[in-house]
């Protein structure tokens, strides 16, 4: 390309971009492990990106395929190019008028992120964010600045704001929420060398504004909804209208996807049962089960993987589960030997459960277990989690500690829900409350590793520790880490974070029970009945069975 340059460039970080192992799961490890010593963690992990022939990248995040496809729309491809850092001097030039990059998660400062870091130490930044910095202070960018504008957009903008480093990173503009509807007008008034307006925020476009795709995006992420409208208090996209992308433009990206070489499409969802639903958040069983086989016999199409979901519907509807197990199990990528599965794979689903107070449900979340009430909701997670699991899904849970009013009880409570799963099939990632903007909870204060109390501490480890228990099996691992567990809350645990972290930490690090079992609010060693059974059936409340709203009354589900 030389000195000219490209008329916009289009970046992504590597580690937003990566798709290692083709596994989800590892691209959320970037985001958490600490850059300065993650090669020490003896943890599997690679920013290797493959780049095409051009130079430009194979692979980015959705998001920034959006955007190259809404450029598309105006533009000529020869004035476009997509790339990852280490090919930014070959396209940022003389020529070039604007650099949009995609921040997904930027600074490393949402949910479970920065958290783990600390680990290590307080001025430790995770690999996502190390990845960021280098993009955003390429030398390219430096050099040609004179005469560019510098966008940045995707979920995770907000954090540069957030952070001051707007002015610091010669960003001209921010551009927050979807962008369907603000790209063309902000890249042309860049393209003609205007000033910009420091930030942009954009709303819920028309359905017919989001783009086909024209090239691929890491992990193959098709779009099938966008939105959710469950409302949940600390959430940013509770407020995106809920709408289902169309069957032939799910299934044209999704051939765009293979034709460029992806194996694997990741359906991308707030919640996979609002695909296509019908009144009140009801699922449309026939729409998904059309989708998954129409997806998973295009042609070229190895693997099936998906996003997010509720448990709710799947309690309400346990046939949904059974009927996608074919396609959701039988092409995941994911294999544990706990699975029935002949070839011992499991879908993934990432399920918000939260908390187990019901008090804090109720008051911050209530729309997530519809069409259950907020008293019902620790049945709802294990009757949910036992019909998951006899299906083979094994699902990514979160929980948020540090809610806004969190007290003792509400630990507690959670505590309980957690000790009834501990046999469950899953994956359980605790998260410290996040006040994230844009949402009715941007306002309170975030939660704090340093400011947990001994029972947060309790959750945060046990969390860990069924984890581990599930899928960490190598015993000579095991044991070394074990070992590894005082020695790290003396050398330097107890330093950064208190006493309070000790007994549960101790647990983690798979102590005799007969040693804890005083020290901490769980009894592990199985003489206390749990407060919480999976229950037969839950019952969906009698009012909520009929349509409350008369206009809801009338609306049909969508007919396949
Ligand atoms: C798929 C997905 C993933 C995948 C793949 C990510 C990837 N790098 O490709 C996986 C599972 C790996 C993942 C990981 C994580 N994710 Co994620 N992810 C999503 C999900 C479900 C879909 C993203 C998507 O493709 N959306 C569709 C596209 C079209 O929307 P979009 O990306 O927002 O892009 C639009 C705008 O943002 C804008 N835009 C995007 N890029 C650009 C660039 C420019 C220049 C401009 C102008 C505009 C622009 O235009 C687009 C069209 O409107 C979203 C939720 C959601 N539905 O959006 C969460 C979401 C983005 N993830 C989130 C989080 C927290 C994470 C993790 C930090 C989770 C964790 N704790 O480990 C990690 C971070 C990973 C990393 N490397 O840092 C949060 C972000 C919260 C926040 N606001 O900070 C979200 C919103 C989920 C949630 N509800 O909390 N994620
Ligand atoms: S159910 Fe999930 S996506 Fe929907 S508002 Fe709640 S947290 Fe957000």
């Amino acid at each position: 390309m030389g000195i000219d340059g490209r008329k916009i460039v289009l970046a992504a970080s590597d580690s937003e971009s990566n798709e290692f192992m083709r596994s989800t799961w590892r691209q959320m490890l970037l985001a958490t492990l600490p850059a300065q010593y993650a090669r020490y963690l003896g943890i599997s992990w690679s920013l290797k990106n493959e780049v095409a022939p051009d130079g430009q990248a194979k692979y980015v995040p959705h998001g920034l395929r959006a955007v190259e496809s809404l450029l598309l729309e105006r533009f000529s491809p020869d004035d476009i190019a997509v790339c990852y850092p280490d090919q930014m001097g070959q396209f940022v030039g003389e020529q070039t008028r604007v650099v949009g990059v995609h921040a997904h998660n930027p600074l490393g400062i949402t949910f479970a992120t920065d958290v783990y870091a600390y680990f290590y130490g307080r001025d430790i930044e995770p690999i996502n964010a190390a990845e960021f910095r280098r993009l955003i202070l390429h030398p390219a960018l430096r050099q040609h600045k004179p005469h560019l504008k510098l966008i940045v957009g995707g979920p995770g903008s907000w954090q540069i704001e957030k952070k001051n480093l707007q002015d610091e990173w010669q960003i001209d503009c921010l551009v927050d929420g979807e962008a369907e509807e603000v790209v063309l007008p902000l890249f042309e008034a860049a393209v003609r060398g205007e000033t910009l307006p420091r930030k942009v925020e954009g709303h819920s476009p028309a359905l017919s504004s989001i783009p086909r795709i024209h090239h691929r995006s890491t992990f193959g992420a098709v779009e099938i909804t966008r939105g959710c409208g469950r409302g949940c208090q600390f959430c940013s996209v509770a407020l995106r209208d809920g709408k289902s992308l169309p069957l032939d433009h799910i299934l044209h990206n999704v051939r765009v996807q293979v034709a460029e070489g992806a194996d694997t499409i990741l359906l991308t969802t707030e919640d996979l049962f609002l695909y296509e639903q019908g009144p009140r958040f009801s699922t449309n069983v026939p729409a998904l089960t059309r989708l998954l086989e129409s997806v998973a016999a295009v042609p070229g199409v190895e693997h099936v993987m998906l996003t997010h979901g509720t448990m709710a519907p799947a309690v309400k509807e346990p046939n949904v589960i059974a009927e996608l197990s074919e396609i959701a199990v039988g092409k995941s990528v994911n294999q544990h030997e706990d699975s029935t599965h002949p070839e011992k794979r499991y879908a993934n689903l990432f399920v918000g459960l939260e908390t187990g107070s019901v008090r804090l449900f109720s008051r911050h979340m209530k729309g997530k277990a519809y069409p259950y009430r907020s008293e019902q909701w620790p049945d709802v997670v294990l009757k949910g989690m036992q019909i998951l699991n006899r299906n083979n899904w094994f699902p990514f849970c979160t929980f948020i500690l540090g809610l806004p009013g969190e007290t003792k009880e509400d630990t507690k409570e959670s505590l309980d829900l957690l000790f009834a799963l501990k046999d469950a099939k899953w994956c359980v990632i605790p998260t410290l409350f996040v006040p994230l903007e844009d949402t009715r909870l941007a306002k309170k204060d975030g939660a704090k590793l340093v400011e947990l109390t001994d029972l947060q501490w309790e959750f945060f480890f046990t969390c860990w520790r069924y984890n581990l228990d599930f899928f960490r099996r190598d015993a000579w691992v095991q044991w070394r880490f074990n070992l590894a567990i005082p020695m790290y809350y003396y050398l330097l645990g107890r330093r950064l974070f208190g006493r309070g972290m000790k007994y549960p930490l101790f647990r983690l690090g798979h102590f005799p029970e007969w040693f804890l079992r005083s020290r901490l609010y769980l009894d592990f060693s199985g003489r206390r009945t749990p407060r919480y059974l999976v229950p037969d059936q839950v019952d969906i409340p009698e009012e909520r069975m009929r349509p409350a709203l008369p206009e809801l009354a009338n609306i049909q589900p969508v007919e396949i």
